[in-house]
């Protein structure tokens, strides 16, 4: 695990190396500071400092300082406390970055009000590179490589954002992620090890992974820190692996969400935060709302979504719907609802989920309905009932996979798990022996899930 860490680091030191402005002189053995933009539009930037501990002992604190030239601002940033007088922006440690081992280093990121770069940047009150070798000049020029075709999904597809009803790369591509679900983490923890993400990622080849992080049922509520901690490792994992990682704040009962509200709160600033400078998160902030009305969900969205995005202003959030995600049409509603009244942020979905055994052509008629308008991710179904149990309905799911791969929605399966269901992709007693690899260990829907994944 260590030495995977360093590698994904040191990819991410040479990637900011190359967009990086120099500033200053420093000897060679003490911190320096990095600035690299990230992404840029008409009057804005968003953009990234990375320090670096280059001595050979641990740091325990520091602090960059950045000018501004007049007119251009920040306006708000992430994983650093910020202060401003002036044009001058110091950035401090938050909580858990403040060490920084010997060798080691750690970043900030910032959205900026303007398009003028740093004129002036001090790391513990000196220049933030070193005079010991020449200054390169400087650059303020944004990556604008072609896209690869080969590589990992996040290497392929980078930063995702919402652009219309579809889900976009970073290269402006429209794209469809295709995944598996974990069971509830409380539930199956030798299901998510090394051994099954390997086979995930390589084997079925999947471009998303979903943490499904059930809050009741002996969840969140009764361990916040260690259920934060269990996630922020599985997004890791997601993450050595080049996968997405969907982070499902997993509200099922009760229904409204306005009961967890303090707590999402809670949970979503702290990954936001850890995850901030991360490509490949994805929030979805609640699983399924059930005997609420729309309006409610809105209510607890427009309240969730700032706290992320005061952290990862770019991550793409998405939002649970009326009637355990069926867009209402469960409760006797439908999409117009949300049409008419959409959260109050951009850059947001809406979930859809769907059982097929139990949800067939009405369902299917509004999804396509819906998808005119709004932007939607199957962020859960089933090829079974939504007990989650029974036979596999083989032609219901293959009518949704053709609906679902006409509209480019993506999909996460329930469940990347050995429950004893009929919806788990493996049969019991497979994550105590461990043996995920191949088809040996599958069960009907797990066989189905493996093909389309890999297609
Ligand atoms: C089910 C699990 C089952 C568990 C139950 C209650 O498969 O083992 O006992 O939850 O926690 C959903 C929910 C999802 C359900 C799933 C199947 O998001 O939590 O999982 N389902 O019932 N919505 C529709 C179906």
């Amino acid at each position: 695990m260590k030495r995977r860490t360093a590698a994904v680091l040191t990819t991410v030191l040479a990637v900011a190396a190359a967009s990086t402005a120099a500033f200053f002189a420093l000897p060679a053995s003490a911190e320096t500071a990095t600035f690299a933009v990230q992404s840029s539009w008409n009057n804005g930037y968003q953009a990234q400092v990375t320090v670096n501990n280059n001595t050979s002992s641990q740091i325990t604190t520091w602090k960059v300082e950045l000018t501004l030239p007049a007119g251009t601002t920040i306006t708000q940033s992430w994983n650093a406390a910020q202060a401003a007088s002036g044009n001058t922006y110091t950035f401090t440690p938050v909580n858990w970055n403040a060490t920084i081992a010997a060798g080691a280093s750690t970043s900030f990121g910032f959205i900026v009000n303007g398009t003028g770069r740093p004129t002036s940047c001090l790391v513990n009150g000196q220049a933030c590179t070193g005079t010991t070798n020449p200054s390169p000049s400087p650059s303020t020029s944004v990556s604008t490589s072609t896209p690869p075709t080969t590589g990992t999904p996040v290497q392929v597809n980078g930063q995702l954002r919402v652009c219309g009803t579809k889900l976009c790369n970073e290269h402006g591509q429209a794209v469809q992620l295709k995944g598996m679900s974990t069971h509830g983490i409380q539930w199956f923890p030798n299901c998510y090890t090394d051994a099954s993400l390997d086979v995930l990622a390589n084997e079925w080849s999947a471009d998303l992974f979903r943490i499904s992080m059930y809050v009741q049922e002996q969840g969140y509520e009764t361990d916040p820190a260690g259920f934060t901690t269990r996630v922020n490792n599985l997004v890791e994992e997601a993450t050595e692996r080049g996968m997405y990682a969907l982070i499902d704040f997993h509200i099922l009962t009760p229904g409204d969400p306005a009961f967890n509200l303090e707590r999402a709160k809670t949970f979503f600033a702290q990954v936001s935060a850890r995850h901030a400078n991360k490509k490949n998160v994805i929030y979805e902030i609640a699983n399924e709302p059930n005997g609420v009305s729309w309006a409610q969900i809105k209510n607890y969205a427009d309240q969730v979504i700032p706290v992320i995005r005061a952290n990862d202003p770019d991550g793409v959030v998405i939002v649970g719907t009326r009637g355990w995600s069926s867009l209402g049409v469960s409760e006797g509603s439908n999409s117009s609802e949300i049409v008419n009244n959409p959260v109050s942020a951009s850059n947001v979905m809406y979930a859809f989920h769907y059982y097929a055994a139990s949800h067939k052509d009405n369902y299917r008629a509004e999804v396509e309905r819906a998808a005119a308008s709004l932007p939607l991710f199957v962020t859960e179904f089933g090829t079974v009932t939504y007990t989650g149990d029974g036979a596999v309905d083989v032609a219901s799911s293959n009518a949704w996979f053709d609906l679902l791969d006409r509209l480019k929605i993506g999909y996460a399966n329930w469940t990347y798990s050995d429950a004893s269901e009929g919806s788990a992709a493996f049969r019991p007693g497979t994550c105590n022996a461990g043996s995920f690899a191949g088809t040996g260990s599958l069960t009907e829907s797990g066989a189905l899930l493996r093909n389309r994944i890999r297609a």
